[in-house]
């Protein structure tokens, strides 16, 4: 514990180093812009109490045209996000891989800024698109910025950055009308993901529950790229990125997701504020898989293929350090909106692959910013700064900041003593791998990049019989939401690529049948190439199953800030309330008292407790398990509660773990779970506890399964 707080002091003097400009709201007179002091904010400047405003009003106008222009252009991408601020610590140096310096001291702790997002949607849109999630981190270490902007998927859409603006144009809302928001359930998306067979495998990862995760705490991250390590020899290594999440990585029901996208569209947002404020500091270890230079091509796949992992069980994911986030933004648009990521943030000792999509992102991070951010400064505003400081000869532009003294401002010069001068020493600045290149210029597809479809089935297979539904009833829905027939064909066609039982039960859903292959896309080819190289194509995995891809292997044995309603009313057993609550705080989750009002509720002792929600502005989708305590009266009120009910119902729909005590249970009863006998061994529902337990104890190990997804009837539960 002390150690903990000895990080954050650190940590934070540093961070608060990067603020120089922010500022104390407290004890604070009223001022203009130009520190005038205002003592009239409630009326503008007037002729006569019932006559005009004067052009003359300089307080009314400077206050207007600010807010104006108050908005700058949203992310084209990634518009919809949430941030926070948290450090890095290396558990082992890695000097044998990589110089970083980060990488190389287990005492310094690097402070970091990470940013969650969706991808598709604007920036006020839903937290629960089926979407993937970008994860972005911005380590501000001794050598300089360095961005790792990654996805929580490991996987990418497509080959070349060349068709990125065709995939966004494609998921974005159709150009006519603007719809759907937030969604890629949609012609025009699947209109090109049918005529991309590369994108077959990140279609898998869409469509599985990883797009709706339960909290951006519970995701994993990953680099998606090959990246190099260079160490201090010059030797580089391949490097794959991973972010495991301490608190396992878990998911939503899709009928939850959309529920909630209407009562807490923010839910993912608050969720990590809340843990943060909490004092609940999410965290994830950084993994690096390595793979060493001459093991470049022993793979069945290209390791420049941004459609390919690299599957754990091949090559071992190295765990070498961990990451937490302590301090929520102080100001959303300061930090969070005007933060600006770029893969080519680099620093000595990383490097880049020839990965063709993530060459092409190295221009366009900066390009963007330009116009989202207004100028070629945008690295002097406060969260973009380098703890190191910046000595160049790069000159004024819109907005700037520092103020350079001196005559000069090129090199070579004299008059400056020759300052800034560049490193002298050959290996304490960055320096690019020394890659040898010798071949023609060509605008081609390597024919390694052509088998398209061998991971998507093994993703598909890898996944657990209930993440094999989730997925057929994703493209189910997705394909459903299609108006055009062909299209709908045409993905079912890529489907049978991937496993003939999905491309079966998603088709007969569409009134269609799994058909013929999918069509070739025409990739440009060399002339003098044999064209049936460049065909999409399917090689075998070289293993069969890979259990990493799959939940159902994630970390389940914690209960760590899930949240418990309580289904509480008037006349509620008293010891069965506190019992579970205590039982349930004591392993770190979080009770919420759901009454029919708020106030207060009373137990059946005439104790009281605060309410923090009523049925009415609560609901189970905002929970991960329920419990309804003993109390006779409180029974009957809930009983005749249809909400109530209502919320059993629905958390039992979503498969999440439900309590009930003593006459709690007849609450049960009463819902779709229908026990008609006192003691149920149904999974996920505890009522009674076995010899040598407690309903408390059961009821842990039931919410930290997360999900019983084997209750899922298809459509029984008519919540
Ligand atoms: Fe991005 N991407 N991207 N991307 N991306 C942006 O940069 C782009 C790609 C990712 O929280 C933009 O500042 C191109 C892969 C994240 O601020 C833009 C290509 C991966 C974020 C851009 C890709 C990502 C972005 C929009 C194909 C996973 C949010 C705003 C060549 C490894 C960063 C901005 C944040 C943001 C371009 C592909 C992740 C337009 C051209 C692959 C997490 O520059």
């Amino acid at each position: 514990m002390a150690k903990k707080k000895i990080l954050k002091s650190k940590e934070n003097q540093k961070i608060n180093d990067l603020q120089q400009h922010s500022e104390d709201p407290t004890n604070q007179l009223l001022t203009t812009n130009q520190g005038l002091r205002v003592n009239d904010n409630q009326n503008t400047l007037k002729a006569g109490e019932r006559g005009p405003s004067l052009l003359e009003d300089f307080i009314m106008r400077e206050k207007i045209t600010h807010f104006d222009h108050e908005r700058i252009p949203e992310r084209i991408v990634h518009a919809r996000g949430s941030a926070a601020h948290g450090f890095f610590e290396l558990y082992k140096p890695m000097g044998k891989y990589t110089r970083a310096a980060f990488l190389n001291d287990t005492k310094q702790i690097t402070p970091v800024f990470v940013r969650f997002s969706t991808v598709a949607g604007s920036r006020g849109s839903t937290d629960l698109a089926r979407d993937v999630r970008g994860f972005s981190v911005k380590f501000y270490t001794q050598e300089g910025n360095y961005d790792l902007v990654g996805n929580n998927m490991p996987v990418f859409f497509i080959q070349d950055a060349m068709k990125f603006p065709d995939l966004v144009h494609a998921v974005k809302p159709e150009p006519d009308n603007e719809i759907p928001q937030a969604s890629s359930a949609h012609d025009t998306f699947w209109d090109f993901i049918s005529l991309m067979p590369e994108s077959a495998h990140m279609i898998m990862w869409l469509m599985s529950d990883r797009a709706i995760p339960r909290s951006y705490r519970m995701m994993e991250g990953f680099g998606v790229h090959t990246f190099r390590f260079i160490n201090d020899q010059g030797k580089s290594h391949f490097v794959k990125f991973h972010w495991k999440p301490l608190l396992g990585v878990h998911s939503l029901a899709w009928d939850e997701a959309q529920n909630l996208s209407g009562k807490d569209p923010d839910f993912h947002r608050r969720d990590l504020w809340n843990a943060i404020a909490g004092g609940n500091f999410p965290q994830w270890e950084l993994g690096v898989q390595l793979i060493d230079e001459k093991d470049e091509h022993k793979f069945d796949f290209d390791l420049l293929d941004p459609t390919k992992l690299i599957p754990e069980e091949i090559v071992p994911v190295q765990i070498i350090g961990k990451m937490t986030l302590n301090r929520n933004p102080d100001n959303f648009f300061a930090e969070t909106e005007q933060v600006a990521f770029h893969p080519g943030h680099l620093v000595p000792g990383i490097d880049f692959s020839n990965d063709p999509l993530l060459q092409g992102r190295l221009f366009s991070y900066t390009d963007t910013q330009l116009s989202r951010l207004g100028s070629p400064n945008f690295h002097e505003i406060p969260i973009n700064r380098p703890l190191v400081g910046i000595h160049n000869n790069q000159r004024d532009g819109h907005m700037r900041q520092m103020i350079n003294k001196g005559k000069t401002s090129y090199e070579p010069n004299s008059l400056g003593g020759g300052c800034p001068f560049q490193a002298m020493l050959k290996m304490s600045g960055f320096t690019s791998f020394l890659e040898r290149i010798d071949a023609k210029k060509i605008r081609t597809r390597s024919k390694s990049f052509m088998d398209h479809f061998g991971q998507a089935t093994l993703f598909y297979n890898s996944q657990s019989h209930a993440e094999k539904k989730h997925i057929t009833n994703a493209l189910r829905f997705e394909l459903g939401k299609v108006k055009s027939v062909e299209v709908r064909q045409r993905m079912v066609n890529i489907l049978t690529q991937i496993d003939k039982g999905l491309a079966d039960n998603v088709a007969v859903c569409l009134g269609l049948k799994a058909g013929a292959p999918a069509q070739p896309i025409n990739h440009s080819f060399p002339a003098d190439a044999n064209p049936k190289d460049y065909q999409p194509r399917k090689v075998k995995s070289s293993i069969e199953v890979s259990p990493a891809l799959s939940m159902e292997h994630t970390v389940k044995d914690s209960i760590l800030t899930r949240q418990v309603a309580f289904l509480t009313a008037p006349g509620y057993s008293d010891t069965s309330l506190q019992t579970m609550k205590k039982a349930l705080e004591n392993s770190g989750a979080q009770v919420k008292i759901i009454a029919p009002a708020l106030g207060f509720v009373r137990g059946a002792a005439g104790k009281e407790v605060p309410v923090d929600e009523s049925f009415l502005t609560s609901s189970s989708v905002c929970f991960d398990a329920v419990f309804v305590p003993g109390g006779a009266q409180s029974a009957e009120l809930l009983i005749e509660n249809a909400d109530a009910i209502h919320f059993i119902n629905e958390a039992y729909k979503h498969c999440k773990a439900i309590a009930a005590d003593k006459e709690g249970v007849k609450v049960l009863r009463t819902s779709h779970i229908g026990l008609n006998k006192k003691e149920t061994d149904e999974p996920g529902i505890v009522t009674y506890a076995p010899k040598n337990s407690t309903i408390e104890k059961e009821f842990i190990k039931a919410i930290a399964a997360h999900r019983v997804w084997d209750r899922e009837p298809e459509r029984k539960v008519p919540a």
